[in-house]
């Protein structure tokens, strides 16, 4: 008879979280693993755990969160999940969370911050108390290029990063021959990663200037790679690192858990979710999203401050009726003012609501004239209007210490024609 395993995919929790800088926000993760162990695992009864990476935050987690998730791998003992797999994300310290693998381990907690150098101590049987193994799980973290053993050589970024893709591939190819037997057995195969895949959809990032929590990777080796990667020996590909919920180029099989809780503004819209994936042998499995609760509202408030003030009296009684977590708000002022002179209005209105806790950020609609109020560190800039880009160009300019009259005005000139030709295209 075929097994059937129920399993739970979840990832990106960032644990340790400082909201934008300045607000920890432990009391609402406490709240979500809470809520997914009881009214998830154990209601739905959910016998195997994966983690996609990004359990926290930073690299040194607060001690708060570390005792978070402990505490919670500890509370699933003697619950229906009995198995939980965690695979390390580019925001996890792989030594940090291999430090405590070992004793995990006697819990059937297996832990893998970095990938192993053979591939098979990543392969995790995962075994019933009869000890009849019933699932197989590849466990891929974030691969880091010394991983994927990329070399020294230097290499163009297109050579780069044909070459991370070709190692990622490689990567998955390498548990091929490891899991024969177990197909033989016709077991559930199941492979995790923590990368970007080509065709994911991000969070928005509408506002110029500012990251959102996913963006610190692209740059790095997970420039993107196809689908083509996992090959096709899993029944399912459980991903890590984008934070919004998704299929990946329309595969039921390969998927995004997304964070479950918004991690900054952009991601303010997003249903977050965890996913309750199963499984029938080899049969492909089917997938069961299940939405997570809004713990704290995230509205982006963006106008004059006459807008601004109107739109946070309609929202006061949402405010208001708040019982547990305050809301937050990002204003985006568009304002012609100085900064000193819209600072008395805006300490009005924090302390009006002073049950939504306020981030102000500004986007001033003209440049401010010379010699006055210059911009602000959080001033955003209208890349679309054509003197703020001119004047960002002259900045750059002087910040390189062109101090050439002559050449100043060569290199504005040349500047200004190429913004001109791309502007008159589509
Ligand atoms: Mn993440």
């Amino acid at each position: 008879m075929l097994p059937k395993v129920r399993v739970l995919h979840t990832a990106d929790w960032h644990l340790g979280q400082k909201f934008l800088g300045q607000y920890y926000r432990d009391d609402e993760f406490s709240r979500f693993l809470d809520w997914l162990r009881d009214e998830v695992i154990v209601k739905q009864g959910v016998q195997v755990l994966i983690h996609s990476g990004d359990v926290f935050d930073i690299p040194n987690p607060p001690i708060t969160a570390t005792r978070l998730y402990f505490n919670f791998l500890s509370s699933l003992q003697h619950s229906c999940c009995e198995h939980v797999v965690i695979v390390g994300g580019n925001h996890d310290s792989p030594p940090q969370l291999n430090s405590a693998a070992q004793i995990l381990e006697c819990l059937n907690v297996y832990v893998r911050g970095h990938a192993s150098d053979k591939p098979s101590d990543d392969l995790i049987i995962l075994k019933d108390k009869q000890e009849q193994p019933f699932m197989v799980v590849c466990a891929v973290p974030f691969l880091r290029d010394r991983e994927l053993y990329l070399g020294d050589i230097a290499l163009d970024e297109a050579a780069h990063r044909q070459a991370i893709q070709k190692a990622i591939k490689a990567h998955y190819q390498k548990f091929s021959k490891l899991l024969a037997p177990y197909k033989a057995q016709g077991l559930p195969i199941i492979a995790t990663g923590h990368l970007w895949v080509s065709g994911a959809e991000v969070s928005d990032a509408s506002v110029v200037g500012r990251d959102t929590a996913e963006r610190p990777t692209y740059m790095g080796t997970l420039a993107d790679v196809g689908v083509d990667v996992f090959g096709q020996d899993f029944q399912y590909v459980a991903l890590g690192h984008i934070h919004k919920s998704q299929k990946v180029g329309g595969h039921n099989h390969i998927r995004y858990a997304g964070s479950p809780i918004p991690l900054d503004f952009s991601e303010r819209k997003q249903e977050k979710s965890v996913l309750i994936v199963d499984f029938e042998g080899q049969n492909a499995p089917t997938v069961l999203s299940v939405k997570v609760p809004v713990l704290r509202p995230l509205l982006r408030l963006e106008g004059t401050l006459a807008t601004i003030a109107k739109k946070l009296e309609e929202r006061s009684l949402q405010f208001k009726t708040q019982t547990d977590f305050q809301s937050w708000a990002e204003l985006i002022l568009i304002s012609e003012h100085s900064q000193a002179a819209d600072e008395e209005a805006i300490k009005e209105l924090t302390e009006k609501y002073k049950n939504a806790i306020l981030f102000l950020s500004k986007k001033r609609k003209k440049i401010a004239q010379e010699g006055s109020d210059n911009f602000a560190e959080d001033d955003f800039f209208d890349l679309t209007a054509r003197e703020n880009v001119l004047h960002v160009f002259e900045q750059f300019c002087l910040s390189k210490n062109i101090n050439s009259e002559e050449k100043l005005a060569a290199l504005k000139k040349t500047f200004e024609q190429v913004f001109n030709e791309l502007s008159e295209k589509p």
